[in-house]
């Protein structure tokens, strides 16, 4: 019998995580960009799903992914906005125009930090946010967006 294709999650990192694991590691770790997205694709594929990754430093550029993702009929979304976070109703729209299950990542603690990163727009628009788990936030994200679509892991 014919295997269905796998569906796919966008995982989108937003304004500088492509400068992860080279500098502030202290706040960061020492992962890099490439790390978190072979952990992505990797805990992806326990569920038999493929992880879309996607880094942006423009904020029309992650909208324009999310509106992609909607096109392509993806099955989630993992969102690390960066900066973006804090600031962008734009993103936050977006988000809740496509009505993909999301959930929102942060590396540090922002809670745990300045005050500007307490609040999110994008966790408005997520199920779940987590943060401070370093880059395993990632892992535990497409966990917890598995059980949310209710994808079982395969092996
Ligand atoms: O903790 C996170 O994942 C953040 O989303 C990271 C953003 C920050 O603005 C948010 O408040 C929290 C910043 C990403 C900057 O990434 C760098 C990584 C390495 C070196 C320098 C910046």
């Amino acid at each position: 019998m014919a295997e269905r294709p796998a569906e796919t999650i966008y995982v989108l990192n937003g304004p500088n995580l492509n400068l992860l694991g080279t500098r502030e590691p202290q706040t960061y770790g020492h992962a890099r960009l490439a790390d978190v997205e072979q952990l992505c694709a990797q805990t992806a594929a326990l569920f038999g799903l493929k992880a879309d990754c996607r880094q942006s430093n423009r904020e029309g550029e992650l909208i324009d992914f999310i509106h992609e993702a909607h096109a392509k009929n993806a099955a989630g979304i993992v969102i690390n906005a960066g900066g973006y976070s804090h600031t962008s109703i734009a993103l936050h729209d977006a988000l809740v125009a496509v009505k993909i299950p999301t959930v929102e990542v942060h590396i540090s603690n922002i809670h745990a930090r300045e005050e500007f990163r307490h609040h999110s727009f994008t966790a408005r628009a997520a199920f779940a946010s987590l943060c401070g788990f370093g880059i395993d936030g990632y892992r535990l994200a497409i966990n917890g967006l598995a059980a949310k679509i209710g994808v079982k892991a395969t092996a």
